[in-house]
């Protein structure tokens, strides 16, 4: 591994020394915390397949109903006009959920470009591949790289207005500050008039929101666990994953839906020339999953600028869809 950055390091090496960096901190911190960020290599991508099937993670059900049943409601609050537009995707995966939109786009004939962006260019091969043969008509653009910068170059390629999709409570895995700050900078990097859709977790039933984070089988233990695999793997770290336990939690007060590790034992786990001791019942912060309320919706589009267009809830109202405007 080439910890030294230089001139000829290449882009893995630039990700492996980033990765080890947040990696040292976050165990060194305390709390101990580890980002979720870090859960999605070729095991935790395939894990998130697995839950977002579970019949306990309704989050991707709810979109879904939201997408297939109310398009055209959508489109009417994304693009009222009906003027050529692109719509640009954050962390596109498999767009599962906008292939619905896309599809109703396609079929009323409006000039607009499909722009997903993601940090892997292998996804938007994949999915490049996959929206080819389903809508050879879709005019795609993939844009590989890092969220802002890829909303600047789309914003130099056409002068078009923007409708930005935030899907599957991905704000959720940030904190409120994380949250704030995500969203002035997205509202800072649009032009006037251009929208953004974001789905949100709404608060509910707090046991329904613990048992799709806390699920019989084990997958979203297994989902956590997967990163301390990935550190042992591609940071030669010796973690013993059978001394560490997934613990979740819920407030339902603050919505903070909460992931920990627990170490079972006092142990110390090498991660390249470094130690870190772990006090027996330590936890590890791992990821948070917030639940929203309108209030607190509110308050997030007031701090960071938006106007307010409208939303469209799931037939539960367990998750919504808001529009805002720059
Ligand atoms: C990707 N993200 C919105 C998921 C969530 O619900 O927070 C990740 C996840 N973590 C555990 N289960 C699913």
């Amino acid at each position: 591994m080439n910890l030294q950055v230089n001139p000829h390091t290449k882009v893995e090496d630039h990700h492996v020394d980033s990765f080890l960096t947040d990696v040292l901190k976050g165990l060194k911190s305390s709390p101990k915390r580890l980002s979720s960020k870090y859960f999605y290599d070729k095991t935790g991508d395939r894990l998130f397949q697995e839950i977002m099937v579970m019949p306990e993670y309704y989050l991707t059900k709810c979109e879904l109903d939201i997408f297939k049943n109310k398009t055209a409601d959508l489109i009417r609050l994304i693009n009222p006009e009906n003027e050529p537009f692109d719509l640009i995707e954050l962390g596109a995966g498999d767009a599962m959920k906008s292939t619905f939109l896309l599809k109703h786009l396609v079929e009323t004939g409006v000039q607009f470009t499909y722009m997903p962006i993601d940090i892997s260019g292998n996804i938007l091969s994949i999915l490049k591949e996959k929206l080819g043969r389903e809508l050879p008509a879709l005019e795609i653009s993939a844009l590989e790289g890092d969220y802002f910068q890829m909303l600047q170059k789309a914003a130099s390629l056409s002068h078009r207005r923007k409708v930005i999709l935030f899907l599957g409570s991905n704000i959720g895995n940030m904190n409120i500050e994380e949250a704030e700050s995500f969203c002035h900078a997205l509202n800072r990097n649009l032009s006037s008039g251009d929208r953004v859709l974001i789905g949100f977790d709404l608060k509910k039933n707090p046991h329904t929101i613990l048992n799709a984070y806390n699920d019989k089988n084990g997958i979203t233990a297994a989902f956590n666990l997967n990163l301390l695999t990935r550190i042992n793997r591609e940071l030669g770290a010796d973690f013993d994953l059978k001394q560490f336990q997934h613990y979740q939690t819920y407030d339902p007060v603050s919505g903070a839906c909460k992931s920990y590790l627990v170490s079972l034992k006092e142990q110390t786990v090498k991660i390249g020339n470094e130690s870190i001791l772990f006090e027996e019942s330590e936890l590890i912060d791992m990821e948070i999953s917030q639940k929203f309320s309108a209030e607190k919706i509110e308050e997030l589009r007031e701090k960071s600028d938006f106007k307010r267009v409208g939303e469209i809830k799931d037939s539960k109202n367990w998750f919504v869809d808001v529009i805002w405007q720059v």
